[in-house]
């Protein structure tokens, strides 16, 4: 085995490097969450695989030179105190993160230089008076097309996209020949759907996805692409990583972060055993940048492309985008603070987790949804245990429904004596639980389910296909009411052990959304943690509680309620 692990490409999964010149807000944890809940979700996919993941702070450009100057601040001890709070943010909602990279090491300058010179090397590099509309809010040149009037000011022009007003600049900088990508790039993203037929992989989508992203650059390639400017002149931006050979020259901001992407796994020094990312999520902002200019740096190095670009759209606030500049943005240590991280996770998951259209951040839905984790999972876990049910379970020991899930399961009740059942003359079939077997079907089923919502990146899918279970299971133990002395033993235990079966599905399904929580729970029913993957979410497929009567006491699934008055457990 080991032989083939030291072979296997790593999965990399990758987030952007956000810019620390502010505190991190919510839109920053759901590309985190996204990211994590992928990774997390690879390692219970196929464990064997190494899974490398990719987050960090990008700390050069312009945006930081003036937040350290608004300060009075050095730009590097500023970065520092910010990128620490990003770490933070990481640690804070159980990211699992693998490497925090900051563009500020020496080692990802290195990378910097090597491509630079590569680059340069092969011809790809000239340097250019350069003209057009540059926006120093977003820290780029646009061309005409891509510009329009002020509403209100007609001798003002913004960016079509961001509104960000631009002015006519000239200068002198360096450029990357791009122009002649552009057939490549076009032909690689028309072949997506074909890739994705093909692929074995865990996750199969290649290419931009959702697809109204992919076809959004389609169109933006059709309509032309010019060279990339890679350069700023010192004078206006001196914090940055100097151009190899041109100190006059800061090598340009979004060229430096882009390769952050290589740097991290080691690139060149440690070679490309790492390379290409399998999954980079990002913000649909930011766009552009991933599905256009990397994958042509890439192309001109000569490596292999990055696979699948997994866009969302953003969280708003009052239907306006979350923004430092206009001071609306939620904070996600206090949502954690108020919620739990897992209800904080889940409501990304779920509702950001959709990825195609903006989504308004709103206190109440996050209560709503910390409620509904809860009632669905946490409820169900203390009716469960309790010991009304555990008692009468117990008491079901010689006749034929006993027998049957005890086989079903295949595993040893120690406080239970089967022998008189083992020569019972009662038909089980007349004993089972239609409804009971239902629901084990459907469970039986989850795993696959959500596997094909994962493969597919359909993050809240997968989790709606959990949460929609959990909803069935709470229902059934309402209406059957195994706890009542009306219903033979038998029921209980019936239901007991299916109930169990629920719980353990569900919650090693669930580890890549609400870790730990589900740590709580599978810990709670004995669930070993070599036998917590995919695989192993089939009905009957290990063995829960190492005996009928579990010792759950003092388990809480969710430390933090929400906010008193919502919540019924
Ligand atoms: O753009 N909703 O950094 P950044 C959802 N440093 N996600 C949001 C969001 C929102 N309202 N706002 C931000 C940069 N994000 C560059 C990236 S990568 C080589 C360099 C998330 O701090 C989303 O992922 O502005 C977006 O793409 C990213 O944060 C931008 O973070």
């Amino acid at each position: 085995h080991s032989a083939t692990q030291s072979t296997v490409k790593p999965f990399y999964v990758t987030t952007p490097i956000f810019y620390p010149n502010a505190r991190p807000h919510i839109g920053h944890l759901q590309s985190l969450v996204t990211a994590d809940i992928i990774a997390r979700y690879q390692r219970i996919l196929n464990p064997a695989r190494p899974v490398v993941f990719l987050t960090g702070t990008d700390e050069h450009g312009l945006k930081m030179q003036q937040a350290a100057e608004a300060k009075g601040v050095d730009p590097l001890a500023w970065c520092d105190t910010l990128s620490a709070e990003f770490r933070t943010l990481s640690e804070r909602a159980n990211i699992s993160a693998t490497v925090f990279m900051r563009t500020t090491q020496r080692r990802h300058r290195d990378t910097v230089e090597h491509v630079w010179r590569t680059l340069a090397d092969r011809g790809l590099i000239y340097k250019d008076t350069y003209e057009g509309y540059y926006s120093t809010t977003d820290e780029c040149f646009y061309p005409s097309s891509r510009v329009t009037s002020h509403p209100t000011r007609s001798d003002t022009k913004i960016a079509t996209e961001t509104g960000s007003v631009v002015e006519w600049s000239s200068e002198v900088n360096y450029k990357l020949r791009l122009s002649q990508f552009r057939e490549v790039l076009l032909a690689y993203y028309a072949t997506t759907a074909e890739r994705n037929a093909n692929a074995e992989d865990g996750l199969v989508s290649r290419g931009i996805y959702p697809d109204v992203y992919q076809n959004a650059v389609v169109q933006d390639l059709n309509a032309g692409l010019e060279d990339l400017s890679i350069s700023r002149p010192r004078e206006r931006i001196g914090w940055g990583i100097p151009v190899p050979g041109d100190p006059s020259q800061t090598v340009y901001v979004w060229f430096d972060a882009l390769l952050v992407y290589l740097s991290g796994v080691g690139y060149p020094s440690s070679g490309t055993t790492v390379w290409p990312p399998d999954v980079q999520v990002i913000g649909k902002d930011i766009l552009r940048f991933h599905a256009i200019y990397l994958p042509e740096i890439v192309r001109a190095m000569d490596l292999e492309m990055p696979k699948t670009l997994l866009t969302h759209a953003h969280w708003t606030a009052g239907q306006k985008k979350m923004s430092k500049s206009l001071g609306n943005v939620a904070d996600p240590i206090a949502a954690m603070d108020g919620y739990g991280v897992d209800a904080v996770r889940f409501y990304l998951a779920r509702v950001g987790g959709r990825f195609r259209d903006d989504v308004d951040w709103s206190e109440d839905q996050l209560r709503k949804h910390a409620d509904e984790i809860r009632n669905s999972l946490a409820n169900y876990f203390l009716r469960v245990t309790s010991n009304v049910i555990k008692r009468r379970a117990a008491r079901a020991t010689t006749t034929s429904e006993s027998l049957l899930y005890c086989d079903l399961f295949s595993r040893q009740f120690p406080n239970l004596d089967l022998s008189g059942a083992l020569t019972s003359s009662l038909d089980l079939e007349t004993c089972r639980l239609s409804t009971n077997e239902e629901l084990l079907a459907l469970l039986d089923d989850l795993g696959g389910r959500v596997s094909r919502s994962m493969r597919n990146f359909e993050v809240g899918d997968a989790l709606q296909a959990i949460v929609l279970v959990l909803r069935h299971a709470n229902a059934l133990l309402t209406i059957l009411e195994p706890w009542s002395d009306a219903h033979p033993p038998d029921v209980a235990l019936s239901c007991y052990l299916t109930a169990l079966e629920t719980l353990r599905i569900t919650g090693i399904l669930l580890q890549p959304f609400i870790p730990h929580t589900s740590e709580k729970l599978l810990g709670a029913l004995k669930v070993s943690v070599d036998e917590r993957s995919v695989a192993h979410a089939r009905v009957g497929k290990c063995q829960v509680g190492g005996g009928l009567i579990m010792d759950v006491r003092g388990v809480k699934l969710f430390d933090k309620p929400a906010n008193k008055g919502t919540s019924d457990s």
